[in-house]
């Protein structure tokens, strides 16, 4: 039965071609899902009520493909996802699948191989602008290592810093209204990732030459591979204005990149995430990457895969107004510093720091006090578990 939880395009959701797209193959196991063209996933999502189609060129148009044959598939799609009142809100460039990018793309030691990856990006760049997509994901899989006896770390992090201002200049001398995105994982494919997480990230923005055109896309997943607080990143990248994208999907702890429907770990990251971007106004995309189980048919992946993630967003949605409107959560949270904390603190002036060192603020501060964190919390997993409303 629909209910008032069902995606509707006003909601902003997207997915990525490969996921829904995805065929269940993982580094064990061939495909258990036959392939279905990027046309039919898309009249698929429309079915289901989402709003975007994100892709890589690659989901798109295979390596090599010559001009004709790439005008010719980029016409059908654009046509496709007109047809299905879909958009484009982003697109992004693989930089990981072929065997050139075996060492890295822009931090890959052979210089060639930094051209080919810019020419690559180029090319996708003009690939979004066809397709209108105001967003550009980069996701660096390749660029890391196994052994740190092969490089010098600060040399790759430069070799990084050049790519992104000549895409920057490139982006610029198009005079379009891209903007990048970048998206961080702690490992995998390589041992290790340069740039691991979005706070890495968001330091690496500040060294470029045009630091306003570079945000972040940080993944909820990604972020719990390294044992990290995912709305804890998102916070940081709202705070800094960069929060350009967003990959929503779920973790199990550290461990492989494992891309689950949304919700379907940890609801508590999954609830402050959606709390945050809806207090916050967040009004990008609500992109979801992440894939179906192995077990799943295609019937699944989009009436329980893809429903699932977007009807998730919108129940955790509606419980987030309680959490943030309902007098019984704003008092629990108040008693717990919600309030107090956005109280600001002075500046400095030599006035202030006298006046800040003569007074004796600890005579006031009643230290016995618990700080009523468990109440605020339970009220909340109560609410999340259904029993508060
Ligand atoms: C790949 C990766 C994702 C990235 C995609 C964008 S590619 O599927 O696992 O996290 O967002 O390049
Ligand atoms: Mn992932
Ligand atoms: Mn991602």
């Amino acid at each position: 039965m629909p209910d008032q939880f069902d995606p509707t395009p006003d909601d902003r959701f997207s997915f990525g071609l490969w996921t829904v797209g995805h065929r269940g193959h993982d580094p064990f196991g061939a495909p258990t899902r036959p392939p279905i063209e990027p046309e039919e996933i898309t009249a698929r999502l429309a079915e289901v009520g989402a709003w975007g189609v994100a892709l890589h060129d690659e989901d798109l148009i295979p390596y090599g493909a010559e001009r004709q044959e790439r005008d010719r598939i980029v016409k059908r799609f654009r046509d496709a996802v007109r047809s299905a009142g879909l958009v484009v809100p982003m697109t992004t460039v693989n930089l990981f699948t072929q065997p050139v990018f075996r060492d890295g793309a822009f931090t890959a030691a052979d210089p060639a191989v930094r051209r080919h990856a810019l020419a690559k990006t180029m090319a996708a760049i003009e690939l979004a602008a066809e397709l209108e997509a105001p967003v550009f994901v980069l996701w660096g899989g390749r660029e890391g290592i196994e052994s740190g006896a092969a490089r010098d770390p600060r040399l790759a992090l430069e070799r990084y810093r050049e790519a992104l201002d000549f895409l920057c200049e490139f982006v610029r001398s198009q005079q379009l209204e891209l903007r990048f995105a970048l998206e961080a994982k702690p490992n995998e494919p390589r041992g290790h990732l340069y740039l691991p997480t979005t706070g890495h990230m968001l330091h690496f923005i500040s060294t470029l030459a045009h630091p306003e055109m570079v945000g972040v896309n940080p993944e909820m997943a990604h972020e719990a591979m390294a044992g990290l607080s995912f709305h804890q990143a998102v916070g940081q990248a709202l705070w800094a204005g960069k929060l350009f994208h967003i990959d929503l999907n779920a973790q199990y702890g550290p461990r492989y990149d494992q891309d689950f429907r949304f919700g379907a770990e940890d609801l508590k990251e999954a609830f402050l995430t959606v709390a945050l971007l809806e207090r916050a106004g967040y009004q990008g995309a609500r992109h979801f990457d992440c894939r179906a189980y192995r077990s799943e048919d295609d019937a699944d992946v989009y009436a329980s895969f893809a429903l699932g993630c977007m009807r998730n967003y919108k129940i955790l949605a509606s419980k987030a107004r309680v959490f943030d409107g309902d007098p019984e959560f704003l008092e629990a949270r108040r008693e717990a510093g919600a309030e107090q904390l956005s109280e600001p603190t002075p500046p400095y002036s030599q006035q202030e720091a006298d006046r800040i060192r003569a007074a004796d603020h600890a005579a006031g501060i009643d230290v016995g006090r618990g700080r009523r964190h468990e109440r605020a919390d339970q009220l909340m997993v109560e609410l999340i578990l259904g029993a508060a409303e």
